[in-house]
């Protein structure tokens, strides 16, 4: 298949804290295994996090660690497009177009927003806005699939709406893109809560998350220590009191890309949660080891790291900076240098 039909993807992940096993089995472990299939953009979004307070010098060095993470992970540079969002300017301004078309309700609609919003005193216009970003991000490279986790998902389907609108506005100018959700990994809930998803917000809060960089011993006690039940018995289940199980069940899943059936067959003669509770930390520490090494390699060596986010950051701008172009043109801008 030559490379004019290969399918072309972006999707992100945000510098905003310590990345963990949600991400990992969400997003990134999908990205790395589809990699050579599609034309791949990838992109760290330090805009998005700054939606919420950020301190700036942890800010620049979670958004290096979190290159660097990509990269051990697995996605290879010279045929994915990794870079840092606020490196490439097409993405702040093509969000100001589209929040022209975009109508409030459908941003005070969004459940991540009400989330995040709960009962803060103050919210920033930038947290309501984060979608229309979110839709910049994907509609600006014609990206037709974007692969994330199951809590983005409505993200998407506004992208997609946003898109549509656009086109009926101005004529045919985006491709409407598709989530791509995976069946494994697509809920990592919180091992301290496991009715809440696990999110890097919540990552200091102890027993919360699996961090990706976390040493074998503190996976071992995080995991040992997550929230169970009383039931005992070692099976996949939609019951919410039973959602702790499900959860390590889940996970377990998600790192041997076995089935229900198989997972299960595995814990038949097991003697309780403890012995769940163990193989769950050993298939972990298997996962992360090597990708902890490799990071470490990779974060020694910045001029490497950043030769690297450079080589991204022209690749997008070799794509959105004409097709920003087009959509100026399409709205009535003056472009500079031509008509
Ligand atoms: N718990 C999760 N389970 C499965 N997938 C998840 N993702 C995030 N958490 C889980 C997926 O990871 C990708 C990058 O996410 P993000 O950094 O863009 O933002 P997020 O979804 O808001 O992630 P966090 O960890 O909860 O961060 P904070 O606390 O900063 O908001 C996405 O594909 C996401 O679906």
């Amino acid at each position: 298949m030559g490379s004019e039909a290969k399918k072309r993807v972006f999707s992100g992940i945000q510098p905003s804290g310590d990345l963990h096993i949600g991400n990992y089995f969400g997003a990134i472990k999908g990205w790395v295994e589809h990699q050579s299939d599609k034309e791949n953009f990838f992109c760290i979004v330090d805009l998005h996090s700054i939606t919420v307070a950020q301190d700036p010098d942890t800010l620049r060095d979670q958004t290096r660690s979190a290159a660097a993470l990509l990269f051990a992970s697995g996605l290879d540079p010279s045929i994915c497009s990794v870079f840092i969002q606020s490196q490439v300017s097409t993405h702040a301004e093509c969000c100001w177009i589209l929040n022209c078309i975009t109508p409030l309700g459908w941003l005070e609609r969004m459940t991540q927003f009400k989330d995040k919003a709960g009962d803060q005193a103050s919210v920033s216009t930038g947290l309501l806005d984060y979608p229309v970003l979110m839709a910049a991000d994907i509609i600006l490279y014609s990206a037709h699939e974007v692969p994330v986790g199951d809590d983005q998902r409505q993200h998407v389907e506004l992208a997609r709406d946003i898109a549509q609108r656009f086109n009926h506005l101005y004529g045919e100018t985006f491709v409407v893109p598709e989530a791509v959700i995976p069946e494994a990994g697509a809920r990592v809930m919180g091992l301290n809560d496991p009715n809440a998803k696990m999110s890097k917000s919540f990552a200091d809060v102890r027993g919360h998350a699996v961090g990706m960089l976390d040493e074998p011993k503190e996976i071992e006690r995080s995991v040992k220590r997550a929230v169970t039940d009383s039931h005992g018995e070692i099976i996949f289940s939609d019951d919410a009191e039973r959602s702790g199980v499900n959860n390590l069940l889940g996970i377990y899943k998600a790192v041997t890309n076995k089935t229900k059936s198989e997972v299960e067959k595995d814990f038949r003669d097991a003697r309780g949660y403890g012995d769940l509770k163990t193989r769950v930390a050993e298939v972990l520490i298997e996962e992360l080891n090597p990708i902890r090494d490799r990071y470490q390699e990779l974060i020694k060596d910045s001029d490497q790291l950043d030769k690297l986010l450079a080589r991204g950051a022209d690749r997008a701008a070799s794509i959105s900076v004409p097709k920003l172009q087009e959509i100026k043109s399409k709205v009535g801008l003056v472009l500079s240098g031509g008509p």
